[in-house]
């Protein structure tokens, strides 16, 4: 007659499919008056390891708040989908020789079994999957709109080629001319690539930031990666001849103290700039650096490298000469490839300009004190040493020095971006086909919605060809080969697009994920467009999100979506991290194989001393924690009743089993608080009373109501919890408890644990499930009540400090400050010896 949650969990989760109680009607009219909350998750790719701690964290948090908001009577969609295109499918399917459409089927079939086990109240009817061609169609169909839109474009573009994999790589996977994941050199080469025009909504990107309600962070992030610059082009003459060097700079106020001109490696003018004497050795400079990659090449930290061209170029203002040199730190992919270099308000030129010995020529003199010594100055002051600016601020003298340039037809004003076009092709198979063909004379034909989707062809081999094409190149003129309508021969493009391309828009099909006549409906789109909250980790805070907000503009300027942006609310959970135990020799041990002795952390088998730490989980440590096993042992309710318990959300913190423990022993308390264990019928101290008994605990009722409501409004979920353990204590010290009063503290508890809450909502003669009842309201009056702020320390040092009621227990408290983050930051995983509590004063744990 105890709690089993492997009874009654499995159920629940029963009754709730067969009732499809988590269904959002299709039906717009019926849920037309209701407010609607469209409250989505980043949705997993499908790994062949499975479901990992991590991702239930956002899971659960979105899940309790989607049930809370359906019991407030909103028009809720949870939908629940995967990611499913990607490399690892296809690497394991070189492996094996599967399909990579065998492998992936069955990794969703354990992901979704995984996730179902906790309870999710996801719509399960609007499951899709991006590698599933009714939904690939659509993302084929997308791109098409772009290409119409002029927004898709094949160029020849520098990329980073890894001869090992046969694929072009993205920047941020490089490293050191490697490729992070397998250490695979990487080249540069120049290809013909798909390229998505996002440059032209660089600033709709950044302005529209404004409006979310997003992470500051995140925002900075985006921000930064946009680049927005304001500066001037500025045009030099190229001594001897009629050429103009173009230079891009932000500060066309220092122009006064350029001493020289620098020029990429790949620049076009560089080989008319270059003199006779200087061929030689520009040649062979050249020729070393243009493999490295753009990152390497702009690192800070390393030593500038360069040589002179033997060119020089005229000053607009003076006509003075100045020498042009050629230098890998200037890039050709940003601005015009060329700078005028000021090393005394630069520091990349000072550091240049002192190894190769050119003059250093300061235009701002600080505001306060001398020129810094053996360093650029980039502050604000006034202009010297400048003809007309003397004596301007640098704002002015900007602004004046643009007035200039554009009166002298020598310049102009310009706003540059680091943003740059969206490399859109990748050499793989599993990925969703570029639809469009290529004629025999070269012209690109896009297909039309009615050729879509362009299935993936069955391939003997996922390799590239040995001519290094594109897996596809390997499917047989059957796919490859396509006449025209007008009887032209062409071939399909082989590219396929890159994983990111099939989540830019995944959040509009769920709205209605089986239409076969267009990506989604109009309607639907009206009604339940933005997402209100989209709940996911920061690792996405640049190109997932960059790409899905430039791919919703485009949507919208064909008029197909009613919204600037797609999502109004954004939040990212903490990483989890875990504990890891690794002996002197560097060797781990499962938490399983250690123990604590004396302080120490020793393995069980020969006490060997291992040392512990907090780690990103990993394979290799023996720190995973598999939610299958938490499940088996304490339930889905105690998993995730943990996973919200474990801290503020936003944190990152590390997995404990003893805090599931502890969660676990308070779903007991609630078990026992209704049913007699010893016959299982329902508690004898849950009574039938009128609302005037038990007044105390009516009034903690209502407290308790307001702050889960509030807490878990604001995803401040550890703190919900704690009041349900607070409300908990007490009802279990009470000498009744009325009916109504467990009733509705059921109806608070059901969007944390759903599963007991409904058996005990049973138990106690309810016939409908508690996931339809409504959320209880509270009485504003019974809330007021006396707080005190307590101070919690550790080894007598304030770490944290409380408010709390001032009639609160002695263990309450206790409890309270041995589940603070910040006291267990400073315990430092270690046990408490001692523990003293002066309630409504102090909490002082020895460690
Ligand atoms: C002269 C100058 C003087 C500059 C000064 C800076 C400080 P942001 O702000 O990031 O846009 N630059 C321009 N094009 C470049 C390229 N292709 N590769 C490397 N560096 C380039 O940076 C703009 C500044 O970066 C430009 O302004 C230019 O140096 C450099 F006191 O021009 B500046």
């Amino acid at each position: 007659m105890h709690y089993k949650p492997a009874e009654i969990e499995p159920k629940w989760q029963a009754a709730w499919d067969k009732e499809k109680a988590f269904k959002t009607s299709e039906n717009l009219e019926a849920l037309q008056g209701k407010p609607k909350y469209y409250i989505l998750d980043m949705f997993p790719y499908p790994s062949g390891a499975g479901l990992h701690v991590g991702h239930p964290e956002g899971y659960t948090a979105t899940d309790v708040l989607a049930r809370l908001k359906r019991m407030q009577g909103f028009a809720v969609l949870h939908p629940m989908g995967w990611d499913s295109f990607g490399l690892p499918a296809e690497r394991a399917a070189m492996r094996s020789n599967e399909h990579p459409a065998a492998i992936t089927r069955r990794n969703v079939d354990n992901f979704r079994r995984q996730i179902k086990r906790l309870g999710f109240s996801y719509d399960w009817d609007r499951e899709i999957a991006t590698s599933s061609p009714d939904y690939y169609r659509w993302t084929q169909w997308i791109f098409l709109k772009l290409y119409e839109k002029g927004l898709a474009y094949l160029a020849e573009v520098p990329v980073n080629w890894c001869p090992a994999l046969g694929t072009v790589l993205a920047n941020e996977e490089v490293k050191d001319g490697k490729y992070v994941e397998t250490g695979d050199p990487v080249e540069r080469r120049l290809m013909k690539q798909w390229m998505l025009k996002i440059t032209v909504y660089a600033e709709r990107l950044l302005e529209d930031l404004e409006g979310l309600d997003w992470p500051e962070g995140v925002k900075e992030m985006q921000r930064n990666w946009i680049g927005k610059s304001i500066g001037a082009e500025i045009s030099f003459l190229v001594d001897g001849t009629k050429e103009k060097l173009t230079v891009f700079t932000s500060r066309p106020d220092t122009l006064f103290g350029a001493t020289y001109c620098v020029v990429a490696p790949e620049h076009p003018l560089l080989t008319q700039i270059v003199s006779a004497a200087c061929r030689a050795g520009v040649d062979r400079y050249v020729k070393e650096v243009t493999q490295k990659t753009d990152l390497a090449r702009t690192d800070l930290a390393k030593e500038k490298t360069g040589v002179f061209t033997g060119g020089h170029a005229l000053h607009p203002v003076t006509g003075k000469p100045i020498p042009i040199w050629v230098a890998d730190y200037v890039l050709m992919s940003y601005g015009t490839g060329a700078i005028m270099a000021v090393p005394a308000h630069d520091e990349r030129d000072y550091e240049f300009a002192v190894k190769y010995q050119i003059p250093v020529v300061p235009v701002i003199q600080p505001k306060e004190g001398p020129m810094p010594e053996g360093a650029a100055f980039s502050g604000d002051g006034r202009l010297v040493n400048s003809d007309f600016l003397n004596g301007l601020s640098v704002e002015e003298a900007q602004k004046k020095m643009v007035e200039w340039l554009a009166r002298e037809g020598k310049g102009q004003g310009r706003v540059q971006y680091r943003l740059r076009d969206w490399l859109f092709s990748r050499q793989r198979y599993w990925g969703e086909p570029i639809p469009i063909v290529h004629r025999e004379d070269g012209t690109i034909v896009p297909l039309t919605a009615s050729d879509l989707p362009v299935e993936l062809p069955p391939v003997d081999k996922y390799q590239p060809t040995e001519d290094g094409k594109p897996p596809l190149a390997r499917a047989g003129a059957a796919w490859l080969d396509v006449t025209l309508p007008d009887g032209a021969k062409a071939q399909r493009e082989t590219n396929t697009m890159p994983q990111w391309a099939g989540s830019c828009w995944y959040y509009l099909r769920y709205l209605d994920p089986k239409n076969e006549n267009a990506p989604w409906n109009p309607k639907a789109e009206k009604f339940w467009m933005p997402v209100d909250l989209y709940v996911g980790g920061v690792e996405h805070a640049v190109l997932h999100l960059l790409y899905s907000r430039f791919w919703h503009k485009v949507l919208y300027d064909c008029g197909l979506v009613s919204t600037k942006e797609p999502f109004r609310r954004l939040f990212n959970q903490g990483m989890i991290l875990a504990y890891s135990y690794r002996d002197h020799d560097g060797k781990y041990y499962h938490p399983s194989e250690v123990e604590e002795k004396e302080g120490e952390w020793v393995t069980k088998s020969g006490g060997r001393k291992v040392v512990s730490q907090i780690e990103k989980m990993s394979k290799s440590k023996l720190n995973v924690v598999n939610p299958d096993e938490v499940i088996d042992e304490y339930g889905a309710d105690a998993m995730r009743l943990y996973e919200m318990f474990m801290g503020p959300l936003e944190q990152t913190k590390p997995w404990q089993m003893a805090g599931v423990e502890g969660v676990y022993r308070f779903l007991h308390r609630v078990w026992r608080l209704a049913v007699d264990e010893r016959n299982g019928e329902l508690a004898g101290r849950v009574v039938d009373a009128p609302g005037t008994s038990e007044p105390e605990l009516w009034k903690l009722l209502h407290r308790t109501v307001k702050k889960v409501r509030e807490d878990t409004e604001n995803m401040q979920f550890n703190t919900a919890i704690s009041q349900m353990m607070i409300f908990v204590n007490e009802a279990t010290n009470t000498k009744t408890v009325p009916r109504e009063i467990l009733k509705t503290f059921l109806r608070v508890l059901a969007s944390y644990a759903p599963h007991l809450a409904e058996e005990l909502w049973q138990r106690m003669g309810e016939t409908t499930l508690i996931a339809f009842a409504s959320y209880p309201s509270f009485d504003l009056s019974l809330c007021v009540q006396d707080e005190v702020t307590v101070v919690l320390q550790v080894n007598g040092k304030k770490r944290d400090e409380i408010v709390v009621s001032k009639t609160l227990g002695k263990d309450e408290l206790e409890k309270i400050a041995l589940s603070s983050e910040k006291m267990l930051k400073f315990m430092d995983g270690k046990p408490a010896k001692k523990v003293i509590v002066v309630p409504g004063r102090l909490v002082n744990v020895v460690v």
